[in-house]
């Protein structure tokens, strides 16, 4: 598309906004068309694109087709942009993208494809840490993936020298900058007013927006033998060729239940709970069954962003154009075989249970550890496999 398309594109969506035709505030890219038309020169149309917000004039360089955007931003979808077939995914929660973006070009360059990954943030996302776990990752393991700043030197207002004390920092090679001055507010057209909705029945919600559901597990087999449960069914995962991700999963072996997992299935990460979901996540969009070990539940609470924002929502925020089929494997502590203190002791699976949307199994016998281990490997979406340390 060229630039006057794409701020022709920008002005119509602008117009539509401010006659009230819109259900849901819109953030308009403008001001970085040039910058943006540079870039996506190099990027192929097989390439991934993971945006943000601010994603039309991506989501349009890419391929994407204006009456296709046109219609997501009238049914209220301007932040939740995502196309399968074009690899086009955007993100509404700052800097939840980067580490999807690197657990996708992980799994790209695992296949040995060709195809990259490319991932926008504003400098706003630039200040979270999240972000700095992704791209030191994509960094240290020279994954495909390029991170462009897209500098316009505000988050929602205050400029960078206001939020940090400073307008600069060296990222690695794999992070990119472009400068410009948004024609548009952060949101909205600049116009009187914010919310312009013609009425209260335009404001669109999804059928999961309110409760939605939560599936159960009630089989009750009884058998004694946990620990040996776990490790056979971990190991059976491994046959189907799952992946095995998180900080110690090699020489800590996951309090031994992937002691006969190949190593090359083990994949020994930075300590940054948030960043170990985002790779599995992003690796299971390649078709990977990832199986992201925490060692307890409390260090899980580090990747709430990731569990809750996201891998909870992806499948209905993208209306089914993405899965993440991840298993996520959380260990509770316990009083044996010693006390680790407060911080390491408790049970969150009652309360991520009525948090989330995906089943989350608590076995409590060796038999409801199989049951769970092959529902989860059967699973379509995510699982989460709550294991209790005292019965190993
Ligand atoms: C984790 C998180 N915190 C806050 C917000 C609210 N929010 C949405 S966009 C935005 C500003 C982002 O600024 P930047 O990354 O620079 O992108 P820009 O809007 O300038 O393109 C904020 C604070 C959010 N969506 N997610």
């Amino acid at each position: 598309m060229t630039k006057r398309g794409l701020i022709d594109f920008e002005k119509h969506i602008a117009e539509l906004y401010d006659a009230g035709e819109l259900p849901y505030l819109v953030h308009l890219s403008g001001g970085n068309e040039d910058q943006l038309i540079e870039i996506f020169k190099d990027i192929r149309p097989d390439d991934y694109v993971f945006s943000t917000h601010r994603n039309h004039y991506h989501y349009l360089l890419h391929g994407g087709s204006p009456e296709a955007l046109e219609q997501k931003i009238l049914s209220g979808k301007s932040m939740f942009v995502f196309d399968r077939a074009m690899n086009f995914y955007s993100s509404s929660i700052v800097a939840a993208a980067p580490a999807i973006a690197a657990g996708v070009a992980w799994a790209l360059k695992r296949k040995g494809s060709t195809q990259r990954v490319w991932c926008f943030i504003g400098d706003g996302a630039e200040d979270e840490g999240h972000f700095y776990e992704a791209a030191r990752y994509v960094d240290g393991w020279d994954l495909p993936c390029m991170f462009i700043i897209e500098d316009n030197d505000r988050n929602v207002v205050a400029s960078k020298r206001e939020r940090r004390g400073n307008d600069r920092f060296d990222w690695p090679n794999c992070v990119q900058r472009y400068t410009y001055m948004s024609t548009y507010p952060h949101g909205g057209t600049g116009t009187p007013g914010w919310l312009k909705f013609k009425s209260e029945a335009q404001i669109v919600t999804h059928p999961l927006a309110n409760g939605g559901f939560v599936l159960s597990w009630h089989e009750t087999i009884k058998t004694d033998n946990y620990f040996a449960a776990v490790r056979q069914s971990c190991e059976s995962l491994a046959a189907g060729g799952a992946i095995f991700i998180g900080y110690n999963v090699k020489y800590g072996g996951a309090y031994g239940t992937f002691k006969e997992i190949p190593d090359d299935l083990k994949i020994e990460t930075p300590l940054a709970e948030n960043l170990m979901l985002g790779l599995g996540m992003g690796m299971s969009l390649e078709g990977f069954r990832p199986v992201v070990f925490f060692e307890r539940h409390e260090f899980l609470m580090n990747a709430m962003d990731a569990l809750v924002n996201t891998l909870d929502v992806i499948e209905t925020i993208s209306d089914g154009e993405y899965r993440m089929p991840v298993i996520i494997k959380a260990v509770a502590g316990g009083i044996k075989p010693f006390y680790a203190g407060l911080t390491h002791t408790r049970n969150f699976a009652d309360e991520i249970r009525a948090l989330v949307h995906f089943p989350v199994y608590a076995p409590e016998t060796g038999q409801e550890v199989l049951t769970a281990y092959t529902l989860a490997q059967k699973a379509q979406g995510p699982v989460m496999i709550s294991e209790k340390k005292e019965l190993y």
